[in-house]
């Protein structure tokens, strides 16, 4: 890059530049404001000695802004003296597809412009995320290192050059740099068709028996969908509602969850309802996978993909280990104890499992909070999740209500469900969970209603690779008879604090496996309601959302 095309900006700190569960994720009005954006995306580049001639990739869910940044960001990595920068076309990305991309290319690392399930639009949420070059998330040490130096920048480094048309696909210089503008599509699109068995799905969907409704809820997945299930698996045209990406989601909340996932939810609730339904989130890496009236949860699709999966080619050797984050339900735990596997428990956030894929130890891993994946990625992916339910559903020619039934008979059912009181003044969270935290050391041992406490703890992570400790994971009340309630707060949201409360309980007796999820956790909820006081303390009845 020629000397004088780089411009030294000078600059002063934000305060409130520190990575949360998943990258920074801010208003969109916060990033808009002079230098923040840049201010951000240069501590990350400071963390990143050796980048120098390397390949970044670079793209987003879509969202208002979207573009902007994308423009910023590449004439700062032509500063930074990248060699090439690849980016989806319009600068579309889906988070899945960056992570194949990263992967695939070689490339150093990948820049995820995303607030993944948050609204978009100029009142909604933006974010940016960095991935390395295993694909996965950034890890704490590295973020960590990201937030100091948002605490002492004095300047950035941008070029002086022009725009690039993200509309057009092929090379463009940007200095010394290339811009590649890549189908976001076909790279990911051959991934999948490497993992799952797509002539029998062909073939289920060509049958006209069989019928889906994928709800790609105006963000990411739209193209996507469109081209792997619609164009290469021919389901008809129409199986995929909401697919064109839009800056605001159509106003809607793209998170796939029974609460904000409505359109989907109704039509498969109808007399009239397809076999098979599923939606995903903003940034594509979340998937909700329903039935004719029925719901799966995601921990039970966790542990449902990991007692199949030798029925994909892509996983037929079987599974070397399985992973879930702590508040995730233990139904995976049951396939792995029967396939005789290891089973590793993480905190929250994906780049927990990021080690684990790294070093073999895990195929499969997943969360509650609508995510699952495995090794062919350092992601969580939601049309994948989609494309291996369909597998299954191909080979076994039964419901997604009657596998989950089955694998319930043979597994026990581990009820579940997620209450969030989402807008919550962040000083009274903070309060709920410190009186929690203080009152630790005094539940265990004793009874509470008919349920004796054996474990009350803080969860605390030593990753098995690397040996770094995460501490303060979650407040976990447990139960003799198994059953569990965690507390932590969100590390995703942008206002105020969202406190969520995990409850499970395991049934291993068939006959009481139609019971209502709330009212088969009835006891647990009036437990968490009472020994975190929510009702004092906010004047809340109830959570805003139930999952
Ligand atoms: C992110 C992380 C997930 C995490 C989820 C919820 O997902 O990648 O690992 O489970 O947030 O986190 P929290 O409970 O802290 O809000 P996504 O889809 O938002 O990127």
């Amino acid at each position: 890059m020629v000397r004088k095309m780089i411009r030294t900006v000078a600059t002063t700190p934000f305060d409130d530049q520190r990575p949360g569960t998943s990258g920074l994720r801010k208003k969109v009005s916060v990033f808009q404001q002079p230098h923040y954006l840049e201010n951000f995306v240069q501590a990350l580049f400071d963390t990143l000695p050796g980048a120098r001639g390397k390949t970044l990739v670079l793209g987003g869910d879509g969202r208002y802004y979207n573009d902007r940044a994308i423009q910023v960001i590449l004439k700062m990595a032509a500063a930074k003296g990248f060699g090439k920068v690849l980016v989806g076309r319009d600068g579309l990305l889906s988070t899945p597809a960056v992570s194949c991309l990263i992967r695939k290319y070689r490339a150093f690392g990948g820049i995820i412009l995303s607030a993944s399930h948050n609204p978009g639009g100029p009142d909604g949420d933006f974010g940016i995320k960095y991935n390395t070059g295993n694909g996965g998330p950034a890890p704490e040490k590295l973020t960590d290192q990201v937030y100091r130096n948002t605490r002492e920048i004095t300047r950035y480094l941008i070029a002086d050059v022009p725009d690039v048309p993200l509309g057009r696909l092929g090379n463009h210089a940007l200095g010394d740099m290339v811009v590649s503008i890549i189908d976001p599509v076909a790279d990911y699109a051959g991934l999948m068709e490497s993992l799952f068995d797509f002539d029998r799905i062909r073939d289920l969907l060509e049958e006209g028996v069989f019928t889906l409704c994928y709800d790609a809820m105006h963000a990411i997945t739209g193209p996507y969908a469109h081209a792997i299930l619609e164009d290469r698996l021919g389901a008809p045209p129409g199986t995929v509602i909401n697919g064109t990406p839009l800056p605001d989601f159509g106003g809607g909340h793209p998170d796939p969850n029974l609460t904000y996932a409505r359109e989907l939810v109704e039509i498969m609730n109808a007399l009239s309802a397809p076999d098979f339904g599923a939606a995903s989130d903003g940034d594509g890496d979340r998937n909700m996978i329903l039935g004719k009236r029925f719901f799966v949860t995601p921990s039970d699709s966790l542990a449902i993909l990991a007692a199949n999966a030798a029925l994909a080619p892509g996983y037929r050797e079987g599974l070397k280990g399985v992973a879930r984050s702590m508040p995730t339900s233990r139904a995976v735990d049951q396939v792995a104890a029967s396939l005789g596997i290891p089973c590793y428990e993480t905190p929250t956030g994906w780049k927990f499992f990021g080690n684990l894929l790294d070093a073999g130890k895990i195929t499969l891993c997943g969360e509650e909070s609508f995510g699952s994946g495995s090794d062919h990625l350092r992601e969580k992916d939601g049309l994948w999740a989609v494309l291996f339910w369909l597998n299954i559903i191909a080979h076994r020619r039964l419901s997604v209500e009657q596998i989950t039934r089955e694998h319930w008979q043979r597994h026990g059912r581990h009820f579940y469900s997620r209450h969030d009181y989402e807008g919550m003044d962040t000083h009274i969270a903070m309060e709920i969970l410190a009186d929690l935290r203080d009152r630790l050391p005094r539940l265990k041992g004793r009874r509470i209603g008919d349920h004796g406490v054996v474990l009350s703890d803080e969860f605390s992570y030593t990753d098995p690779v690397d040996g770094s400790v995460s501490e303060h994971q979650g407040i976990r009340i447990g139960f003799e008879d198994g059953a569990r309630i965690v507390f932590r707060l969100s590390g995703t949201g942008t206002s105020a604090a969202t406190l969520r409360i995990y409850l499970e309980k395991y049934e291993p007796d068939p006959a009481r496996h139609d019971q209502d999820t709330q009212a088969a956790l009835a006891d647990l909820i009036r437990i968490a309601n009472e020994l975190s006081g929510i009702l004092a303390r906010t004047g809340r009845g109830g959570p805003t959302v139930i999952t």
